[in-house]
């Protein structure tokens, strides 16, 4: 199955980088979901740009390589033309929360069923290394010589907000539980949401090698939990806990039932 979700392009990450751990967790999900009856052809997956982007190049399923902050609406588009397509979107942290951030609200609210990975490295890193909405205060680079003045969004807090059916975090460097996740956000009815923590071996270094704070959870639909889960860690600093796993899961209408009414 690796070997047929696998492409001959040559992967030009930088070495080491945690987006080969990630798409071992693609492959590994998407291995599970295709033994589970559904067609090769029948995946599509979309992406932004950005070095989260090239993953595109390295999956042998369809899609589509989009534009940057525009994920969520082109992985909308595809499944509202093909409702039967599984549809799964590639993002980076500055692709979703900065050029991208109202599509994200809105896919809460629409709960098509498709899933959102978002890549969060805490940098625009293809674009060498600018501040983007959950870079820590005070980071120093090109684009903010004086240091990032403004505090960093939090994703979960705000998918929670949107309702979001399934919102879910991981760590790139751990494989087997982001290939679980993945497949459990995949299989999940509705709008999921995947935050995977990864560090950026050339930018942004300063917050890389949090894995000491992150523990596994396994939330259901009690939403006080959730928030209490989103509030833990605050993206600015490597203090607190920083959970992992399912934060938040419910099941309700998604857009194609709700159309079909
Ligand atoms: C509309 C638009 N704005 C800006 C760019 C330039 N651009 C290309 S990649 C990129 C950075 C991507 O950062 P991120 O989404 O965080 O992904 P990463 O490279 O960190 O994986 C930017 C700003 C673009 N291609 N299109």
């Amino acid at each position: 199955m690796k070997t047929k979700l696998s492409t001959k392009n040559t992967i030009t990450w930088c070495p080491g980088c945690s987006n080969f751990m990630l798409l071992e967790s693609v492959k590994k999900a998407f291995g599970k979901i295709i033994s589970g009856g559904t067609k090769q052809e029948n995946i599509a997956i979309v992406t932004g740009i950005g070095c989260h982007a090239k993953i595109f190049d390295y999956i042998n399923v369809c899609g589509f390589y989009g534009l940057h902050g525009r994920v969520i609406p082109t992985c909308l588009g595809i499944k509202l033309g093909n409702p039967n397509m599984t549809v799964v979107g590639f993002a980076g942290d500055g692709d979703t929360y900065a050029e991208g951030m109202a599509h994200f609200i809105h896919a809460g609210r629409y709960n098509a069923n498709m899933t959102l990975v978002v890549h969060d490295n805490q940098s625009f890193s293809l674009t060498t290394g600018q501040p983007t909405p959950t870079t820590q205060q005070g980071y120093i680079s090109k684009a903010s010589p004086l240091g990032e003045p403004n505090y960093p969004l939090n994703p979960i807090k705000l998918a929670l907000a949107s309702g979001v059916s399934f919102i879910a975090r991981c760590n790139a460097q751990d494989i087997a539980h982001t290939a679980q996740i993945l497949e459990a956000a995949i299989r999940h009815k509705g709008f999921s949401f995947v935050e995977i923590i990864q560090d950026c071996l050339i930018f942004n270094k300063n917050m890389n090698a949090k894995d000491k704070l992150m523990y596994k959870i396994n939330n259901k639909n009690d939403m006080k939990i959730a928030e209490k889960l989103a509030g833990e860690w605050d993206y600015n600093s490597k203090k607190g806990k920083i959970p992992i796993g399912v934060l938040y899961h419910v099941e309700k209408p998604c857009l194609d039932e709700k159309l079909k009414k």
